[in-house]
C-alpha cells in the first residue's frame, strides 16, 4: 500500500549538517520526497505538534529543544512509508537503535535524536497537514 508519512531532520542533525546524509538515506530506502522546507518553530508551534506528549516530564525540555535551531520538515510517500520510515529511524533512544538506522548514525541522546517519524496513518495525516498545505504537497 503506498502511504504518506511526515518527517522531521530535528534541530541537533541541522546543525550538524547531517540532513543531506538523512535524505540520502531515506531516498536509498525507496521513499520519495513530496514537499520539504526548512523552517524554525515557534514554541506555540512545537508544543502543537507535541501535544500528544505534553504530560511527560520531558516535555518542555523536548519542546526547548525542537526550537534551539531550524529544522527540516518533509512529506514522504512509498510501499509501507510509515512503517518503513520508523523502521528508516530505529528506536527512540539512540543507543538502543540497530546498525544502520538514522538514530543510530546521527543521534545524540534520547531527546536529540535526528529524525521525527509519524507513527500511524491518522498521526501522519494530521502531521502533514499541520505543515503542509495541500499546494505545496508534489502529485
Ligand atoms: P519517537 O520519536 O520515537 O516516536 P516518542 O516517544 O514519540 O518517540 O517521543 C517523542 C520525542 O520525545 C522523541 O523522539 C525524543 O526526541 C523525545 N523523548 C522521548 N522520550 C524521551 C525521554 O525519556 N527523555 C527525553 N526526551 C525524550
Ligand atoms: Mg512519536
Amino acid at each position: 500500500m503506498i502511504e504518506s508519512t511526515f518527517s522531521i531532520v530535528k534541530p541537533d542533525a541541522v546543525a550538524a549538517k547531517q540532513t543531506g546524509a538523512i535524505i540520502q538515506m531515506i531516498l536509498d530506502a525507496g521513499l520519495s520526497v513530496k514537499a520539504m522546507k526548512m523552517i524554525r518553530l515557534t514554541r506555540a508551534q512545537a508544543e502543537g505538534f507535541y501535544a500528544v506528549h505534553s504530560a511527560r516530564p520531558f516535555f518542555n525540555d523536548l519542546v526547548t529543544y525542537m526550537i534551539s535551531g531550524p529544522v527540516v520538515v518533509s512529506c514522504l510517500e512509498g510501499e509501507n512509508a510509515i512503517a518503513k520510515y520508523r523502521d528508516l529511524m530505529g528506536a527512540t533512544d539512540p543507543a538502543k537503535a540497530a546498525p544502520g538506522t538514522i538514530r543510530k548514525n546521527f543521534g545524540k541522546s534520547i531527546e536529540a535524536n535526528a529524525c521525527h517519524g509519524s507513527d500511524a496513518a491518522e498521526t501522519a495525516k494530521v502531521e502533514i497537514a499541520y505543515f503542509f498545505s495541500s499546494l505545496e504537497i508534489v502529485g
